[in-house]
């Protein structure tokens, strides 16, 4: 059993939620600053450079909005401090690989009596899917040592998870993205984060430079697939595996798939699975989102939700770049059954 809604909303205040992350994240910088400054650096998509830790690319903690989650120093300070619980189950991404619609879903099928007759009070319809899945990268381990939440999100790599994620057993839901509309949607993102910043745009060919060189925050994304869809191989029971493009191309087939995993299986003809469907279209995300003027400090609501197309990124590479990234995911998921 799934616990979303005990803790939903935080029992923190907006106030204290952010003065306790700012202690922590604070102590956290300071704590591993010696260990980053030995670590191979390079230039990145924004100001601040990314620091190689483990085989993937990483921000150092810096303040954004007053944020400075999802840092290298947030990743050793996970890897050292957090300790999951067997029941929790991760929902595992690259950036602009599915994140926001996964936890919409997750969150629903976990708390699906209230979607029961199009609920006008569920949460989905005035909240961000992102407050309602936390981030071990911000939320729960910032402000909440008890993160009883049992969704909870990630987009670190699966070799780079708190040892506990992995010895607790949890179960960890997947979903990969055709790398070359993870490019683009990322680059899309970024320059909307940098225009509002009033900063200059990132050229598409620089972007493309170092994402191909899987030089991006949370690093390569060919590797970020790998290594979960190795782990779903090897252990199908506790990691499901999905894709951007069979959710859009089946959304029915994927939930149920989802439902399951998660503990909650649809019963056939109730009409609940489509209601789910609906609830977390791209369509109804967005219109919430676009409604909810309640938005992240750093990242404005609607920065999540642009096109929700399968494919986009043909109106933006040129045919060098796309065989340059067709060649590179060929190679890298060859025998790993993944096609898009
Ligand atoms: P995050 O990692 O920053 O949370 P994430 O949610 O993974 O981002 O990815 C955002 C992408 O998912 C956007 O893709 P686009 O730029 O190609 O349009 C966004 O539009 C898309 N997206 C968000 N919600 C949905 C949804 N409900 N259905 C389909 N696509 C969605």
């Amino acid at each position: 059993m799934l616990s979303t809604v005990a803790s939903y909303p935080s029992p923190l205040t907006k106030e204290d939620e952010e003065k306790a992350r700012k202690i922590k994240m604070a102590s956290i910088i300071e704590k591993y600053k010696d260990r980053v400054s030995t670590l191979p650096k390079h230039t990145s998509w924004i100001k601040h450079p990314l620091y190689k830790y483990e085989g993937f690319w990483f921000h150092q903690g810096f303040w954004f909005h007053s944020e400075a989650s999802f840092s290298v120093e947030v990743v050793m300070a996970l890897q050292e401090e957090f300790v999951a619980q067997p029941t929790n189950v991760f929902l595992a991404t690259y950036p602009k690989s599915g994140t926001t619609w996964l936890k919409a879903l997750a969150f629903a099928i976990a708390n699906r009596t209230m979607c029961k007759g199009s609920n006008p009070t569920h949460p989905l319809l005035t909240t961000n899917p992102h407050y309602c899945v936390p981030f071990i990268e911000t939320e729960p381990f910032l402000t909440n040592p008890c993160y009883n939440n049992d969704l909870l999100a990630t987009h670190l790599p699966y070799t780079l998870l708190p040892k506990s994620v992995i010895s607790s057993n949890c179960r960890i839901v997947y979903v990969c993205r055709n790398p070359k509309d993870v490019f683009i949607s990322f680059w899309h993102f970024v320059n909307k984060l940098l225009s509002d910043d009033m900063s200059p745009e990132m050229k598409l060919e620089d972007a493309f430079e170092l994402f191909s060189k899987g030089v991006s925050p949370n690093g390569s994304c060919w590797d970020h697939v790998i290594g979960y869809r190795k782990a779903s191989i090897e252990r199908p029971d506790k990691v499901l595996f999905l894709s951007y493009e069979e959710m859009k191309k089946d959304p029915k087939s994927e939930v149920k798939k989802l439902a399951t995993f998660l503990g909650y299986p649809f019963e056939e003809g109730d009409g609940e699975i489509e209601e789910i469907i609906k609830l977390c279209s791209f369509k109804k995300l967005r219109e919430v989102s676009k409604a909810n003027k309640d938005g992240h400090k750093a990242i404005p609501n609607d920065a999540f939700f642009r096109k929700g197309e399968v494919g986009d990124s043909v109106n933006y590479l040129t045919p060098e770049m796309i065989e340059v990234l067709d060649k590179i995911t060929l190679e890298k998921f060859n025998g790993l059954d993944i096609s898009f």
